[in-house]
């Protein structure tokens, strides 16, 4: 069976304790490769090669840097099937939603940065004619980027480009659930020549290689998407250590759609925002709020398009949603659909594992489900469940939905679907998110600050908001 490997100074290596654990294939709940068991050994022979390396990759030019990077994206190009296909079979996401967003997010992430670094100015501050100030940027040292299993792929290099480009080396780990592309990768940053020590991947699970990486005194920063707990766990580690920290956690956005939107492009794109990737994006939006005039006309039309999706195997291009991505993360969606029925949700459709065929047989999938007649306030529409699970709501005034869209402990994106422009801006102005979309969803530039606010997080990620993070600044003041 496969064994994947760290990747240290510029080696695939086995980890320390020769110790490894099993990854699966989600749409068939198989076995198929093997995850070293890093710990803290692995994570201090990558610190130091990162340490080593610092020096020389800190003072690289920044067209040579870029041009490596560069290099990393085109060869994620050539790569693309084979990325894609690794990527469905390990997460169990849709091949061709893997072909059509993850691996193409990957290389335009390096490729964004590469080419960000070659535009970056800083400033100077003249102070009448007495001195002038200016701001030097420098990168942090070593840095530790933590990724989850949701876009594997995708969220692993938005954090390893910008770190890299900023001049950082950097010890990575990535989803011990998903950890396939992320060692897949490493080969081809070894194909493309990038210095030795400059990106160390340690595979592993969180409470040992991740926690290992978050306490390391010599790791300067941390940025780190996944779970709120988890997040919290890393910010009292490496908090009192005094180290940068970025954190993109949870979320249970709202996607609220007024009765003078355009109806079909809300109903087209709220099917998608709630079951694209099984439900299993941050921003997804799991609460659908429904102007009360429009609303059964939306429930009905939305239920009928959602009966229209296709559970299945996520290489045959016509399933519409594939399997979620563990056997764990099932039931913890199960559980949550047992919940929403505990606490008086109406199933409109869904609500059920769904059991395929011969080799798919053991795999996770799960119907797209749809409750309606549950509070705003009911735990279903409180808590993150990170599946194919949306509630409908009816809501008659625009203050009354923003107190709902609000009432949650997160905070990272939301939509709203109006055609009144004045609408759309006051309602925005006053929803607690970091990201707003109006009259669509997922449109990504990646020069925006990408991050949420309560807790859903710190920081801003994307653009040079990432670029400053991943940088100390100096000011050095001039007498004139
Ligand atoms: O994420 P974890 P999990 C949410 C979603 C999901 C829940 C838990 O609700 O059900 O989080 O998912 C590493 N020190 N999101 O358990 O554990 C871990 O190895 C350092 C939202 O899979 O947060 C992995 O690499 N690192 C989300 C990464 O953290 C640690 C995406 C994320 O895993 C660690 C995924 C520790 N002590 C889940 N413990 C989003 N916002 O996109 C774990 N890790």
């Amino acid at each position: 069976m496969e064994k994947i490997r760290n990747y240290i100074n510029g080696d695939l290596v086995e980890p320390e304790n020769g110790l490894y654990f099993d990854n699966y294939n989600p749409s068939r709940g198989s076995v198929y490769s093997l995850i070293p068991d890093s710990g803290k050994a692995d994570v201090q022979k990558a610190t130091i090669a990162a340490s080593k390396a610092f020096a020389e990759w800190s003072n690289t030019s920044r067209s040579d840097r870029s041009e490596v990077l560069l290099k990393i994206a085109d060869l994620i190009d050539a790569n693309h099937g084979r990325l894609a296909e690794a990527e469905s079979m390990d997460n169990g996401k849709p091949l061709k939603l893997a072909s059509r967003v993850d691996i193409p997010r990957a290389s335009s992430n390096f490729r964004f940065f590469a080419t960000a670094i070659l535009h970056e100015s800083t400033e100077a501050h003249q102070s009448d004619d007495q001195a002038i100030n200016m701001t030097l940027r420098s990168p942090l040292g070593v840095v530790g980027c933590i990724s989850p299993w949701n876009l594997p792929l995708y969220l692993f290099t938005w954090k390893i480009a910008p770190a890299l480009a900023a001049g950082n080396t950097v010890v990575a780990k990535p989803s011990e659930i998903t950890p396939m592309t992320a060692f897949l990768l490493s080969e081809l940053c070894i194909e493309a020549g990038l210095p030795v020590g400059v990106l160390n991947i340690v595979h592993g699970k969180g409470a040992s290689a991740g926690q290992a990486i978050s306490e390391h005194p010599d790791i300067k920063a941390i940025s780190f998407t996944g779970g709120t707990e988890t997040g919290k766990r890393i910010a009292a580690t490496a908090a009192p250590m005094f180290k940068k920290l970025s954190l993109e956690l949870g979320g249970k956005n709202p996607n609220i759609i007024f009765a003078d939107c355009d109806f079909e492009d809300a109903l087209k794109t709220s099917v998608h925002s709630s079951f694209a990737n099984q439900g299993q994006i941050c921003l997804c939006g799991s609460r659908i709020f429904v102007e009360r005039s429009m609303y059964e006309k939306f429930r009905a039309a939305f239920v009928d398009k959602v009966n229209k999706l296709k559970v299945g195997d996520p290489f045959d291009a016509g399933s519409n949603l594939g399997a979620v991505v563990s056997k764990e993360h099932m039931e913890k969606v199960l559980g949550y659909i047992e919940l929403a029925k505990k606490e008086g949700g109406k199933l409109l459709t869904g609500g059920e594992r769904i059991v395929l065929e011969g080799e798919l047989s053991g795999g996770y999938y799960i119907a797209p489900t749809v409750f309606e007649g549950l509070s705003f306030d009911c735990q279903t529409n409180q808590q993150e469940i990170f599946g194919p699970v949306v509630t409908l709501a009816p809501f008659d005034a625009e203050e009354e939905v923003i107190k709902m869209a609000n009432s949650t402990e997160y905070g990272l994106s939301a939509t709203v679907w109006t055609t009144n422009l004045k609408r759309a801006n006051r309602v925005s102005n006053q929803l607690e998110s970091g990201i707003i979309w109006v009259n669509c969803w997922l449109f990504r530039d990646l020069r925006t600050p990408f991050g949420g606010i309560k807790k859903s997080g710190v920081g801003r990620e994307g653009g040079w908001d990432v670029l400053e993070f991943f940088s100390e600044k100096k000011n050095v003041c001039m007498k004139l």
